[in-house]
């Protein structure tokens, strides 16, 4: 390994956050450095509480974040956020806003924040927010929080590097818990009813609670439903209590192998096919695909026969 590399890593393990930056940058952008980095840090990582927040816009998950980093880090010396955007190309917007809220957290020497956007293709912000997650993991994160916005697939994909994932809704969502329903609720370890200062909670938990009992269910787990009011504080004890009972059943029942081994199939499959399609494009010559590429755009032929006959070329 380079010793530049070296020293860098020394230092983010040592809780220097410029230096916990830079390496998360290199890591990012697979800037060279990469593979030494994930070489060095792979085997260490897995230690860490992984809670992931997830929930339609403005629901309150920045406020909750901000609320469950205070009191992760009275009882842990250093607390990570990782706040995901899939919905912009922009790492500023809407999480800079997020940035200036948690400046109270943000001055704690114990805390470190990170925000990602959009990567433009889908698969690549999770396989980016996986290693980001693992490498803070392996530097010496005691408790890394993971929020990302939306409910949608590309979500979904996100926040299967967490260990324990909490859905934040609000009441009064109405239709969108039909959209929740489709997208997230399955992979929920935890409800969270927030703003429960607002009528209509009760219902909400109900509905909730309802949904539930619809799907079937995949693991003797059953997602608790917890209230919040974030903006004030109240409720985050019992969920802090819900993610340590999720954690505690995940590791006893199996889950969180499973959940890790899924993650490690997916991520491995993905590069080999990456790697394949690299080294047969290298084998075929780009000018080959290009050709069968414009013969099938003209109709001239089926995309069947015509990877058939670039795999035959190769
Ligand atoms: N009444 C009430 N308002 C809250 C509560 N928690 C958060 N809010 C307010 O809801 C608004 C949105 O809060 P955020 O924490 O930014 O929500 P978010 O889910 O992170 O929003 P995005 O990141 O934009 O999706 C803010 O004005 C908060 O002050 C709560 O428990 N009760
Ligand atoms: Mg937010």
């Amino acid at each position: 390994m380079a010793v530049a590399t070296g020293d860098l890593l020394a230092a983010a393990r040592a809780g220097d956050k410029r230096a916990i930056a830079r390496v998360l940058s290199i890591i990012e952008n697979d800037a060279p450095g990469a593979a030494d980095i994930l070489r060095e840090t792979y085997p260490q990582a897995g230690r860490a509480l992984v809670l992931g927040i997830t929930g339609p816009p403005g629901g309150g998950k920045s406020t909750l974040v901000s609320r469950l980093v205070a009191a992760y880090r009275e009882r842990a010396p250093r607390v990570a956020v990782v706040a995901v955007d899939p919905s912009s190309p922009f790492s500023g917007g809407a999480i800079l806003g997020d940035r200036i809220r948690m400046q109270d957290r943000f001055l704690d020497e114990g805390v470190f924040i990170r925000s990602m956007a959009s990567r433009g293709n889908m698969g690549g912000l999770a396989r980016a927010t996986a290693r980001v997650v693992g490498v803070l993991d392996a530097l010496g994160t005691d408790v890394v929080v993971v929020e990302t916005v939306g409910v949608g697939q590309e979500e979904v994909e996100v926040v299967r590097v967490v260990d324990t994932v909490a859905l934040v809704t609000v009441p009064g969502l109405g239709d969108d818990i039909q959209a929740i329903k489709a997208g997230v609720l399955e992979i929920a370890d935890v409800l969270v009813v927030n703003k429960a200062d607002r009528p209509g909670a009760d219902e909400t938990a109900r509905d909730l609670a309802q949904m539930l009992t619809l799907g079937q269910p995949r693991t003797s787990w059953k997602p608790p439903i917890v209230r919040t009011v974030a903006a004030k504080g109240d409720g985050i004890d019992e969920l802090i209590r819900a993610v340590d009972r999720h954690r505690e059943w995940a590791r006893e029942s199996g889950e969180r192998e499973r959940r890790r081994a899924d993650a490690a199939r997916v991520e491995v499959e993905a590069l080999l096919r990456e790697a394949l399609v690299r080294r047969l494009e290298q084998r075929v010559g780009s000018e080959r695909v290009r050709a069968a590429v414009a013969r099938v755009a003209a109709r001239a032929v089926d995309p069947y026969a015509a990877v058939e006959e670039l795999l035959e070329g190769a």
